[in-house]
């Protein structure tokens, strides 16, 4: 064993007096004990609200929030630290760029163009910010192997076409999507991107000026880090234009009853107390990130992943869904005609845990014609074992399925 998996306190559990083999990674990741430590020790030492006060406290927690900024900016190589904005996740990122970005930029007859891998969360705040408005959503069409027909989404672009929204990689099939390829597209037709990094920040090197979106989202509960922090990072210019998401403390300049005057970026985006805690737990993620490598994590991840796929062919009656050649760590499968919550669940009892249903992808679903798929999901403290252990599993549930 290296020295990663000690370093995830939770990874020793037992259920049902077995040990816990955890492969549900993309729905969130365990965190290392520094990062609960560094929860622990902010609360402990530094907790005051940040921005705001004249005191001592205030000043040392501004200052390790506005250094996780700074810490996210290199880490995904943001050209400053005022294109670095805080929110409560992907979800929330999104929403935010919808809302404004609808507010400000779409009028009827517009067009947004959405791929057919993508979350509900790329999908419904697009509907829900174009509501009052008959803005078209066109879709990226998918091979059955799980990679998007780009001639098709050549296609797509007309005159009206105001944005992109794509995923960086698919948390139901795995692929990881040529996104600065569809960058360069967008932007020769005058449209903007938003990439949703949700399932990559954590396994792939992201670089947003190599890309080259507009928009990039992204949640810290995915990356080792704690729930309740997220990440929006969008072009200065871009953000300049946008209209504030929600009014309160902290984005505004001046207020009075007849105007208000709105805060210099990214502060026009922050409005009230942040998670400060778990922002300084996102800094401290980074670091675990950074310091165990990148280019490790991935390969690691690499490893279990085409393990995990050439074992799983062992197993009778099972089908993958999503065997692009470009994959992260994603496997998702059914087993013959059985529901994948009954699979999950037979696992579970014997100690694995995994995700079924249609992961908040249910165009996914449509597209193959099933209600769900089992999903294994690996990260950097998963082993060879585990997944011997998952496969050894599998077979032992495979002949109550069928
Ligand atoms: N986008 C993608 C690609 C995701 O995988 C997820 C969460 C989200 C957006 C939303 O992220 P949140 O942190 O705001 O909730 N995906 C999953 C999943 O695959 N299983 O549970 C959550």
């Amino acid at each position: 064993m290296n020295e990663i998996r000690p370093q995830f306190p939770i990874l020793t559990t037992q259920v049902y007096g077995r040990p816990l083999v955890y492969l549900d990674n993309a729905a969130t990741t365990q965190k290392p004990q520094r990062v609960i430590d560094a929860l622990c020790r902010y609360y402990t030492t530094l907790n005051a609200n940040i921005h705001r006060g004249a005191h001592r406290l205030a000043a040392d927690a501004t200052e390790a929030f506005e250094l996780v900024r700074r810490k996210v900016q290199t880490y995904i190589g943001a050209e400053s630290a005022e294109e670095i904005v805080f929110t409560r996740g992907t979800t929330e990122s999104i929403n935010l760029v919808a809302a404004t970005f609808a507010d400000r930029f779409l009028t009827d007859g517009d067009e947004i163009i959405v791929s057919g891998m993508e979350h509900h969360s790329d999908i419904v705040p697009w509907q829900l910010a174009c509501r009052n408005k008959s803005v078209k959503l066109r879709v990226i069409p998918f091979s059955d192997d799980g990679q998007l027909d780009l001639e098709a989404y050549r296609a797509l672009f007309t005159d009206r076409t105001k944005l992109v929204a794509v995923c960086h990689v698919s948390n139901t099939l795995g692929t990881i999507n040529p996104v600065a390829e569809m960058a360069k597209e967008a932007h020769a037709h005058g449209a903007k991107i938003l990439v949703d990094g949700a399932q990559a920040v954590a396994h792939i090197k992201v670089d947003v000026k190599q890309i080259g979106c507009d928009f990039y989202c992204f949640s810290g509960h995915k990356m080792y880090a704690p729930m309740g922090v997220g990440v929006m990072y969008g072009r200065k210019e871009l953000l300049a234009e946008l209209p504030p998401y929600q009014g309160g403390g902290e984005m505004i300049k001046d207020v009075s009853f007849e105007r208000t005057t709105f805060n210099d970026l990214p502060f026009k985006f922050e409005a009230g107390t942040p998670s400060v805690a778990d922002v300084v737990g996102l800094g401290e993620a980074i670091d675990f990130i950074n310091e165990t490598g990148l280019d490790r994590i991935a390969a690691i991840e690499d490893d279990l992943l085409r393990y995990a796929t050439a074992a799983i062919d062992s197993v009778k009656g099972v089908k993958i869904y999503g065997t692009a050649p470009h994959k992260a760590a994603v496997l998702s499968f059914n087993v013959g005609k059985a529901h994948p919550y009954d699979v999950g669940t037979l696992l579970d009892k014997l100690g694995v845990a995994v995700r079924t249903g249609h992961h908040c992808t249910q165009p996914i679903m449509d597209r193959y014609s099933i209600p769900g798929t089992v999903r294994a999901s690996f990260a950097a403290y998963n082993t060879r074992e585990e997944v011997d252990l998952f496969i050894a599993a599998l077979q032992r549930i495979a002949p109550m399925l069928s």
